[in-house]
């Protein structure tokens, strides 16, 4: 099982990187430092539905809301929640973190274990994650292009986890207007952007129904792990 995930994820690597490496959102080395990583079938149909009962119990302390974009407050067709000390945000005040749900007021709940095993295991990133934005797309929804660069620690990867149907995935370079390709991910598929990727212009252009039968209520949920704040040194460090 393992050696034929490790063959399926090469693969995909290869095919991605010579995808992307005319505008250098993959490691141009081929080495495994996170760059653009996708890792299909990173997590088996058990880690999945052990994944979204987590998820189920972060929603009921934090219900999803609807994020509404900066200035104009116009909504967006993805719902959103998170976990972790920060939540990363979006309403007419503009893009930010805070620690606390907009609607109940409380904190957020943390993130479960399963997601920062998820995180060990792939970013290379020797501290925890401080966020975990819950995406909910229903069958009508999508995520424009954008760049995540709300965080102080650029070293930090983002990593990123799919439940349900598989959605049409959209990466570009770190300009706005340079080429863009897509790819599908599907449930259990993990994604990492780190390195040269780190600001990659990325999202998801569509979902499509019926192809998971993980939710029963169709739809896709996406988790995206981010650290958000620099690590403080530790005490008596000397930095250069
Ligand atoms: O749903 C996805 O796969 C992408 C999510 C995303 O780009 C984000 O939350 O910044």
């Amino acid at each position: 099982m393992r050696g034929s995930r490790l063959a399926k994820e090469t693969l995909a690597t290869e095919a991605l990187q010579a995808m992307t490496s005319e505008h250098g959102a993959a490691n141009r080395d081929g080495s495994r430092r996170p760059g653009f990583r996708i890792v299909p079938g990173y997590l088996g149909r058990d880690r999945q539905e052990e994944l979204l009962a987590a998820v189920r119990d972060v929603l009921r302390p934090a219900p999803p809301y609807t994020p509404r974009m900066p200035k104009s407050g116009r909504p967006m067709s993805v719902r959103m929640t998170n976990c972790g000390p920060l939540g990363w945000m979006t309403d007419a005040g503009g893009y930010r973190y805070q620690q606390t749900h907009p609607e109940t007021g409380a904190p957020w709940p943390p993130i479960p274990d399963v997601l920062l095993a998820a995180w060990n295991d792939l970013s290379s990133y020797p501290h925890e994650p401080e966020a975990c934005l819950v995406n909910i797309y229903d069958a009508a929804a999508r995520m424009g292009l954008h760049q995540d660069r709300d965080e102080a620690d650029m070293t930090a990867p983002v990593v990123s986890l799919s439940l349900g149907d598989s959605c049409v995935f959209r990466i570009g370079g770190t300009r706005r207007n340079d080429p863009t390709r897509t790819f599908r991910l599907g449930s259990g598929d993990a994604l990492v952007l780190g390195g040269s990727a780190r600001l990659a212009f990325h999202g998801v252009d569509r979902i499509l129904p019926g192809t998971s039968t993980l939710l029963p209520e169709g739809g896709r949920i996406n988790l995206t792990l981010r650290r958000v704040t620099r690590p403080q040194p530790a005490p008596g460090a000397v930095s250069d």
